[in-house]
């Protein structure tokens, strides 16, 4: 099954989904097999890879170590063009739908098109909105683009509504990772109010409560990457 059918089939039963965030600027890759090894066994679903840097400069190596690793379904979740590869079983290809930077939300697309072109991968339009953590994340930093407040749901709503217009199969709402402050679930539930496709949320989200809380606000699939880089066992408490 396609990644995005076994999401669609999980919200359709109001299932919670759980992805584990694996940054390859701050895993190291030899450490990746004993990391992954404690996943398998726990509630997590997907494994996300990627991040908005790439220093090390090793993200295929990165992605071949994942996928060899882990029986899990591998997704890219990619900060530029520079973070494909083959191995992984699909890739989201976020356009950063509430900033006005032409780069991120259609140029490293194009540098990706002639990379993607031929290449056997799921690839899942996402609407990625960058909510206010209440610190300045890398993300923001990096993107060069304003994060929307948490108190003004109507900006965030209305740009997930037009990203669905424009055809994006996924919208994350997304505080960066490391925030301070995870999307709040008023925000979280009034862009859902709005939407029909699946909604994903992430950045600064560290215990199994918020989770749980995310996913009552409507969250479909949760965003967990600094909490498991603090503590490898945290989906086996
Ligand atoms: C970042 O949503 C992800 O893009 C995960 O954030 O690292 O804060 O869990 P955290």
């Amino acid at each position: 099954m396609s990644v995005y059918k076994n999401i669609l089939e999980r919200k359709s039963k109001n299932e919670l989904i759980i992805a584990a965030l694996l940054d390859p600027d701050s895993e190291d890759i030899k450490d990746l097999k004993g990391r992954i090894r404690l996943l398998e066994g726990s509630k997590v679903d997907f494994l996300f890879v990627g991040g908005s840097t790439s220093w090390k400069n090793n993200f295929k190596e990165f992605v071949g170590e994942v996928k060899a690793n882990s029986s899990l379904p591998v997704v890219i979740f990619p900060g530029s063009a520079d973070q494909i590869s083959s191995s992984a079983d699909a890739l989201l290809f976020p356009s950063l739908v509430s900033g006005q930077n032409p780069r991120y939300l259609i140029g490293e697309h194009i540098r990706a098109a002639s990379i993607l072109k031929g290449m056997d991968i799921e690839v899942i339009p996402t609407g990625y909105l960058l909510i206010d953590g209440g610190r300045t994340t890398t993300v923001e930093f990096i993107s060069g683009t304003k994060p929307i407040p948490q108190d003004k749901p109507e900006i965030a709503r209305s740009i997930a509504y037009a990203s669905e217009l424009l055809g994006m199969k996924l919208i994350y709402l997304d505080s960066g990772s490391g925030a301070k402050k995870s999307p709040c679930n008023s925000l979280i539930k009034s862009v859902k109010d709005f939407i029909d496709v699946p909604l994903v949320v992430g950045g600064g989200i560290r215990s199994p409560e918020e989770i749980e809380e995310k996913h009552r606000a409507g969250a479909d699939l949760i965003v967990i990457g600094t909490a498991l880089e603090d503590d490898p066992e945290f989906f086996n408490k």
